[in-house]
């Protein structure tokens, strides 16, 4: 049977669709809900599953079976005949059940096209997409942020942790879904058809190599990236910084009377937000544009705040940028930023001692977010390593040879961090950390090596899970070691 057209509202009829939801995590759990909230008919298959997901399953009366191979995966889902099936980010393209659902016809969904469809159960919210390789987290925050600030009802959603469906299902609805996306969800979007995403506004702040392993490619991993800004209605935002970011702006089906709105540090020209003699302004947005920009923030303020790091400025131009394209003022950014707060574990400094400064950026979980932390400091012991997911980190230690004092090798993957120091940086120690307390052994061989002006920076260039439950407790783990190292009282 193939899909039928129409499933473009809450209010269509549901009730005879069969859906296979592949994953049971948040997302696999959300969709399965929304599901059978709609009466769908509903069959979820894993390779595993929480306690409190299967056990909230059982309570709907929602089937699902733990299929512990692809093959057996496959052979569930021709046994259930679905008419389409929702896969959970994680799955990727290469996995069976995709192919299989492409032989028999069968579309495949990720839950944001799931959501677009639905999303007028309540009131129907505007969506800002915001991807890109590092960033993403803080620049997602920071604009629902400042649509919050400015008066508007407003959800931060998607990779950030809040699956997209629980904010559509919100009995009170939103005025806008700051909406995190990552590749693996954009990778599924239609660009065009019933189910294709037409945002309000959306941005990629940059595209580094990262989840090679999941995308196959770095051009299959920019291609989806670039998927963000299809069908965009009033601004695709880039960063002026990452040409690449300017070129899937180029390729973008956009809609008709949509802007490309540029970001970057340089005096900005018409159409961009930029940087002019320690302020940050706009350029885009002003009514008379032309011949004026209008301050949103000055940089010694932005140093006040914690904010003065290279690529904060940028997240926050970026956020500023699609704040001001759906209607929110430089005043409400101003005001947002007065009282934002960084999460743990981004460059967060967790202690100062001896004129040593202890860095937990433990959100660097690959190259090109490591690379923006190790600009921000002159001379460093760097605690890298963990699950690299196929890409390379050469680059690093071929731009900050000359500031590393030492490099500390954490996680199991131990050929990749080798590799590099052995042809780069042959002259500079390195040591391994193995067996029992990776971060208190790390710790005490940085402060070995550390002197005074230092900083030792966790910036691991990798995710987590080989060594660490992720990349929080792995950032939890490295501030209690120092704290313990320093003397100071655990909370
Ligand atoms: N599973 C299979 N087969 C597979 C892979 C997974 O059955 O081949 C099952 C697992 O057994 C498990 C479920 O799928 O039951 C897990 O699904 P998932 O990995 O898609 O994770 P979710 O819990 O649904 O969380 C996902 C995102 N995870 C990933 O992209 C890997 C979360 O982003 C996101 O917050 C959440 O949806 C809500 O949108 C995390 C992430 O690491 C934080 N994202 C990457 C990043 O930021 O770099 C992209």
């Amino acid at each position: 049977m193939s899909l039928r057209a129409g499933l473009t509202s809450w209010h269509a009829d549901w009730t005879d669709l069969k859906v296979l939801v592949v994953g049971l995590g948040v997302t696999g759990f959300s969709v399965a809900d929304t599901l059978w909230e709609l009466g769908s008919t509903v069959l979820v298959t894993t390779r595993e599953a929480g306690e409190n997901h299967r056990a909230m399953l059982d309570a709907l009366g929602v089937e699902y079976v733990l299929a512990e191979d692809e093959a057996a995966l496959v052979v569930t889902a021709n046994d259930f005949g679905p008419d389409v099936v929702i896969v959970s980010p994680g799955i990727n393209p290469r996995h069976a059940i995709v192919a299989w659902a492409k032989d028999a016809g069968v579309p495949v969904w990720s839950d944001m096209e799931l959501a677009w469809r639905v999303r007028d159960k309540v009131r129907t919210a505007e969506w800002i997409l915001i991807t890109g390789t590092n960033g993403k987290t803080t620049t997602t925050q920071l604009t629902s942020h400042v649509l919050t600030t400015a008066g508007f009802r407003t959800a931060a959603v998607g990779n950030i942790g809040t699956p997209i469906l629980d904010a559509i299902r919100d009995p009170l609805g939103f005025d806008f879904l700051v909406v995190e996306i990552s590749s693996f969800q954009l990778h599924w979007l239609p660009g065009v058809g019933e189910g294709a995403l037409r945002p309000m506004s959306s941005a990629c702040l940059n595209v580094g190599d990262d989840h090679l392993d999941w995308h196959g490619t770095a051009a299959a991993y920019r291609a989806a990236k670039g998927a963000v800004y299809g069908n965009t209605r009033v601004a695709v935002v880039y960063s002026k910084v990452d040409p690449v970011t300017e070129a899937l702006v180029r390729d973008a089906n956009v809609a008709e009377g949509c802007e490309a709105i540029g970001f970057g540090f340089m005096t900005p020209d018409t159409g961009e937000l930029g940087t002019i003699e320690g302020l940050l302004v706009d350029r885009a947005f002003v009514p008379d544009r032309r011949n004026t920009a209008h301050e949103i923030v000055t940089v010694d303020h932005l140093a006040e705040l914690g904010f003065a790091t290279p690529h904060m400025i940028l997240n926050i131009l970026a956020a500023s940028g699609l704040a001001l394209s759906v209607g929110a003022s430089a005043e409400a950014v101003a005001e947002a930023l007065d009282s934002f707060a960084l999460d743990h574990h981004r460059c967060e400094t967790v202690a100062e001692f001896d004129g040593i400064r202890w860095v937990d950026d433990s959100k660097a979980t690959n190259a090109h977010a490591a690379n923006a932390s190790l600009r921000s400091f002159p001379s460093l012991v760097w605690i890298v390593g963990g699950l690299f997911k196929g890409t390379a980190i050469d680059e690093l230690v071929q731009a900050h040879a000359s500031r590393l004092r030492a490099v500390i090798a954490i996680g199991l993957d131990r050929d990749e961090p080798r590799r590099v120091m052995a042809e780069w940086a042959p002259h500079i120690p390195f040591a391994e950390i193995s067996g029992d307390d990776i971060m208190r052994q790390a710790v005490a061989v940085a402060a070995e090596h550390a002197h005074d002006g230092d900083t030792v920076l966790l910036a691991p260039a990798a995710a987590s899970m080989d060594q660490f439950v992720d990349y929080a407790d792995r950032g939890r783990q490295f501030a209690a070691a120092v704290r313990a190292h320093v003397g100071l009282d655990d909370e």
